[in-house]
């Protein structure tokens, strides 16, 4: 399996908990390295932007609402195998439907506020690499 990148978003809701850091060891432990790093509070635009592919979802409204609700953290996670590896951390989008110790069931309260973002796809996670970090926004792990 060769080496991925895939973008995660720590959404508002555990910013606002402040989990940032055992999300992380979450993606360490697994082996994952974090190669990209930012904090931002999303505009509007931004926010609609990047969830452009649900703007005619009946909860397209309330997820830009919560996205630009505070502050997220993007990163970007490189390893083998990464965006699945990401998404099975992260545990399915409701959390009442996530497995036990996924990062949704411990730390999501419902699916409009359920904690992370994880490209679904290895084509994704280019676009929404380059959305957030540009074409040379990244750090080479080599040691
Ligand atoms: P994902 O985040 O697990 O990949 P998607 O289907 O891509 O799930 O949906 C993007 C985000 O939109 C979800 O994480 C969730 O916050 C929100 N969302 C998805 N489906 C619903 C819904 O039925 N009601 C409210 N919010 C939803």
């Amino acid at each position: 399996m060769a080496v991925e990148q895939t973008i995660s978003i720590i959404k508002p809701d555990a910013v606002a908990k402040n989990v940032i850091g055992q999300i992380y060891s979450r993606f360490e432990n697994a082996g994952l390295k974090i190669v990209a790093a930012k904090m931002v509070h999303l505009s509007q635009e931004r926010a609609e932007g990047f969830y452009a592919v649900h703007k005619e979802r009946p909860f397209f409204g309330d997820l830009v609402a919560f996205m630009t609700s505070g502050p997220v953290m993007v990163q970007v996670l490189e390893g083998e195998n990464a965006v699945t590896k990401n998404r099975e951390l992260m545990g399915a989008t409701n959390p009442k439907n996530a497995d036990a110790g996924t990062i949704r069931a411990d730390f999501a309260d419902s699916i409009d506020e359920n904690a992370v973002h994880g490209s679904d796809s290895a084509e994704n996670a280019a676009i929404e690499i380059a959305y957030f970090f540009g074409t040379d926004g990244l750090c080479p792990r080599t040691r």
